[in-house]
């Protein structure tokens, strides 16, 4: 059998970009260093090859970019289709979701600016992209997206916990959505890794 390479993962102290990857590793049951940077960063920007986070060390080699390190995830760990459109949509999904996250206000201090950024990014980014998902994609009464267990649904899980944070209301409105998020939250190893997981603002 080949060993599991030695992971760690660098990234601030919140879930952010980081999170999905985090939960990649629970459900697959592989461990790794959770780096959290919490000080110095200016000073420790420099040992990151493009000098931002989150970064994933493989025995020793850095990769960057969260799609690239979710892709590489996905494939060593199993978490795709059999199917290349299946994968395809799964790609299509995960970057959907990342425009949904972009712009929340993260660091917005101002609580008017903060609310505004927030109504703005939900209804003309979030309503939109989960009404289509949810008719487009998600068939009748599924624990997933796609009719099968993908990284896209551990996608769901991190994009919706982020708009949480901002917004607890908007996700009611998407019974279909709720039921994959529901599902996959209670997968056990996730169910494990979520009551662990230390509690940070973002
Ligand atoms: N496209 C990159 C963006 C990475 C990114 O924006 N990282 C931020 C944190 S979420 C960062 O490292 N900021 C600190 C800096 O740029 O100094 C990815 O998806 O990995």
């Amino acid at each position: 059998t080949k060993e599991m390479p030695s992971y760690k993962l660098s990234y601030f102290n919140g879930r952010g970009r980081a999170e999905l990857i985090r939960i990649m590793f629970a459900e697959a049951g592989v461990k790794f260093v959770d780096d959290r940077i919490t000080d110095n960063w200016p000073k420790r920007k420099a040992e990151f090859p493009f000098g931002q986070l989150p970064v994933l060390e493989i025995d020793g080699t850095q990769l960057s970019q969260t799609a690239a390190i979710v892709g590489y995830l996905a494939k060593k760990f199993n978490f795709l289709s059999e199917d290349d459109l299946t994968n395809g949509k799964v790609q299509e999904i995960i970057g959907i979701f990342g425009d949904c996250f972009a712009k929340l206000p993260f660091f917005e201090k101002d609580e008017k600016k903060k609310a505004a950024a927030v109504a703005e990014q939900v209804n003309t980014k979030i309503i939109p992209a989960f009404t289509k998902i949810q008719e487009k994609f998600v068939p009748d009464c599924s624990s997933t997206l796609l009719g099968e267990f993908t990284v896209a649904d551990m996608a769901l899980l991190t994009v919706v916990d982020s708009i949480n944070d901002f917004d607890k209301t908007v996700f009611e409105n998407f019974p279909k959505l709720k039921k994959v998020y529901n599902d996959t939250c209670a997968r056990p190893k996730i169910a494990a890794y979520l009551k662990t997981r230390p509690e940070t603002p973002f």
